[in-house]
C-alpha cells in the first residue's frame, strides 16, 4: 500500500475523532421535543413516535428504521413527515438549537446504509412532499416536490412525450430527492449524462433552517459559485433537499433492445467498441451481466430467460438499447449490427435476441434491472460499487471470489455466489458477494481487500450509490487528504453542529 494512503488514513483518523466526539454531542429527542413537533406538523398523521407522549406502536417504525438491504438498523424513536417546506424549516432550526441529528430519508432504497440513523436520530421522510410545482412542455423543466416517487414524475411527463432523464430499478419507491442527494447514476447516464448536468435548480433546507432557494428553471446561469452542486451526491449531510428544477429529455421516438450472449468476457470490450462504431448516435445503453447474475435473475423470474440453446456457452450478457427518432432506421441499424456479429470470421458474440414488441422490450430490460431484487431473494448482499477500467471487471469478480475461497468462505452455508453486472458504458462494475448471513468472517476476509484491489485500479470505491454509512472508512482509498480535509471545512461550515445525517459520508 502507498504512503499517501497510509498518510490520509492517519489523517482521516484524527478527524473522525472529531466527528465522533461532534456526534456523542447530540442529544436524544424527548417528549417535550415531540409535542413542539407536534405543533408544527399540520397533520396528526405526521408524526410518528414511540415516546409516551405520541405512543406510536413500535413496528410502525420499523420500515423507517431498517434499509432496503437488511442490513443496517436505527434506533430513531421519531418519525417527522413533514407537508411543506416551511415545516421542514421550523423542524430542522429546532433541531439545530436542541443539538439533536437529522437523517432525512427518501425512498430508502439506498444500498449504502445512509438513509437510516446510526444511532437515535430522528427520521425526516419526505414521503408526504409530492407536488408537481410546475412542467413546461416546451423547455421540460420540471419543478417537483422532494418527495416525488421517480416513477410517478416519469408517469406525469409521459403525456407530453418526456422522459426522465434517469432510470433506476428502484424507480418505483426511491423519490427524485433522495437521487439527487445520492447523484443516482442508473440505466440512462450514457445517454442523459449525471443529475450534476441535468438538475437546472433546487431548494434546500439548511441546517439552521434557513431555506435556500435555488430553483432556477434557467438552463444557462453563470452568476458565481454554483452552490447547488454541493447538494447533489451530498447524501444529506448538506441540508434537505425540499425541491428540484430538472431537466427532463424528450421521449425518444423509437426504443428497441437487444440481448447478447457472448462466449467470453474478453469479448465486452471490443464488442463495446463495435457496437459504438455502428449504432453511433441511437447507441443509449450498454449494460453487463456475466454468467452467474444472469442464472440468478433468471432463477428468481425476473424478467425474460433466453432459450437454453441461446445460453449455452455464454460466460456473460450484454444488454444493448436504442434510442432514435425512426424506428425504420433504428431497425434497420440494429439488425445490420447483430448480422455483422454473427457473421463476423471470429463473431463476438454467440446469439443475440432482440425485443419484437413492447412487452419483449420491458422484460429484457427487468432482467437487467431485476438482479438486485434476486440478489436480496438469493441471501445477504456485500455489495461494491466500483469505477475500475473497464478490462479488469472480471478479474476483480474472479480475484474476489477467489479471496473468499482462499479463506474457505466459499460453500453453500456462508458465500453462495460472487457476482459481477453493471454499467459497461460508464465504467461502472457491481460486484456483489452473496451470503447466507452478514458475518465477521465474510466482511473481514473482504475489506479492505476489495477497496485496496479497487485503489490499485485508481478507481473509485463508490461509482453511483455513495458512501453512507458504509464506506466512511474507504473514503481515502479514492479520494486525497488535501479532498478529505476540504470536504470537512465545507461540512463544517454548513453544519456546524454536524447534526445532519450525522456519521455518514465523513466519518
Ligand atoms: P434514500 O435511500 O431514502 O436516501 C439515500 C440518501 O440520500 C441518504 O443518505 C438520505 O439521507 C439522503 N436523502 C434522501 N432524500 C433526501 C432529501 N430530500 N434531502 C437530503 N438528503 C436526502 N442507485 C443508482 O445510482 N443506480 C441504480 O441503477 C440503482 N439501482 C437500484 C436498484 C434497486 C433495486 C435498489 C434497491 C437500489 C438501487 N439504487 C441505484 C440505489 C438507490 O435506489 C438510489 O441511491 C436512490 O437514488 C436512492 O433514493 P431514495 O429516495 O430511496 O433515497
Ligand atoms: C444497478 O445497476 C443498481 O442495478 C444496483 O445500481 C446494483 O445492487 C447493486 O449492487
Ligand atoms: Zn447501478
Amino acid at each position: 500500500m502507498s504512503r499517501l494512503w497510509h498518510w490520509s488514513r492517519r489523517c482521516s483518523l484524527v478527524l473522525s475523532r472529531q466527528n465522533s466526539t461532534l456526534a456523542s454531542r447530540l442529544n436524544s429527542i424527548t417528549d417535550a421535543d415531540a409535542l413542539h413537533f407536534a405543533k408544527v406538523l399540520s397533520s396528526p398523521t405526521s408524526l410518528l413516535s414511540i415516546l409516551p407522549s405520541i405512543s406510536t406502536p413500535p413496528e410502525e417504525l420499523d420500515i423507517y428504521n431498517n434499509d432496503w438491504m437488511g442490513k443496517y438498523r436505527g434506533k430513531s424513536t421519531t418519525v417527522l413527515k413533514p407537508k411543506t417546506t416551511q415545516e421542514v424549516s421550523e423542524i430542522v432550526k429546532w433541531c439545530n438549537d436542541r443539538r439533536i441529528g437529522i437523517v432525512p430519508q427518501g425512498g430508502n432504497t439506498g444500498l449504502v446504509g445512509g438513509s437510516v440513523p446510526l444511532r437515535d436520530e430522528v427520521i425526516l421522510s419526505l414521503s408526504n412532499m409530492t407536488q408537481v410545482r410546475s412542467f413546461d412542455p416546451v423547455s421540460g423543466i420540471l419543478v417537483a416536490d422532494a418527495g416525488c416517487i421517480l416513477q410517478s414524475l416519469t408517469d406525469y411527463v409521459a403525456p407530453h412525450n418526456h422522459i426522465m432523464p434517469l432510470d433506476l430499478g428502484a424507480k418505483g419507491s426511491c423519490q427524485i430527492g433522495g437521487n439527487v442527494s445520492t447523484n443516482a447514476g442508473g440505466l440512462r447516464l450514457l445517454r442523459y449524462g449525471s443529475l450534476h448536468g441535468s438538475v437546472l435548480g433546487l431548494e434546500v433546507v439548511l441546517p439552521d433552517g434557513t431555506i435556500l432557494d435555488q430553483l432556477t428553471t434557467l438552463r444557462k446561469d453563470n452568476t458565481g459559485y454554483d452552490l447547488k452542486q454541493l447538494f447533489i451526491g451530498a447524501e444529506g449531510t448538506l441540508g434537505i433537499i425540499t425541491g428540484v428544477s430538472i431537466l427532463t429529455p424528450p421521449a425518444p421516438q423509437a426504443s428497441n433492445n437487444v440481448i447478447l450472449a457472448l462466449p467470453r468476457f474478453e469479448n465486452v470490450l471490443p464488442l463495446y467498441k463495435t457496437v459504438k462504431r455502428q449504432l453511433s448516435e441511437i447507441l443509449s445503453a450498454f449494460e453487463f451481466i456475466d454468467r452467474t447474475a444472469y442464472d440468478l435473475a433468471v432463477k428468481h423470474g425476473q424478467g425474460r430467460a433466453l432459450s437454453e440453446e441461446d445460453v449455452e456457452g455464454a460466460e456473460c450478457f450484454v444488454l444493448v438499447e436504442t434510442s432514435g427518432g425512426r424506428r425504420e432506421h433504428d431497425e434497420e441499424k440494429l439488425n445490420n449490427l447483430l448480422e455483422s456479429l454473427l457473421e463476423a470470421d471470429e463473431p463476438l458474440i454467440n446469439t443475440g435476441v432482440m425485443a419484437q414488441n413492447p412487452a419483449q422490450f420491458s422484460s429484457l430490460w427487468a432482467l437487467r434491472e431485476g438482479v438486485t431484487e434476486a440478489v436480496s431473494k438469493e441471501g445477504k448482499a456485500y455489495k461494491y460499487d466500483i469505477s475500475v477500467p473497464l478490462s479488469t471487471f472480471k478479474e476483480c469478480v474472479d480475484l474476489t471470489r477467489e479471496r473468499l475461497r482462499s479463506k474457505g468462505l466459499l460453500n453453500e452455508a456462508q458465500v453462495k455466489a460472487v457476482i459481477g453486472y453493471g454499467h459497461v458504458g460508464d465504467g461502472n462494475l457491481h460486484l456483489n458477494v452473496i451470503a447466507k448471513a452478514y458475518t465477521p468472517e465474510i466482511q473481514d476476509a473482504l475489506e479492505p481487500f476489495v477497496y485496496e484491489l479497487v485503489a490499485s485500479h485508481r478507481g473509485s470505491v463508490s461509482a453511483e450509490h455513495g458512501i453512507g454509512a458504509m464506506k466512511t472508512h474507504a473514503l481515502h482509498y479514492s479520494k486525497d487528504e488535501t479532498s478529505i480535509a476540504w470536504m470537512k471545512k465545507i461540512k463544517a461550515i454548513f453544519d456546524p453542529n454536524g447534526i445532519m445525517n450525522p456519521g455518514k459520508v465523513l466519518e
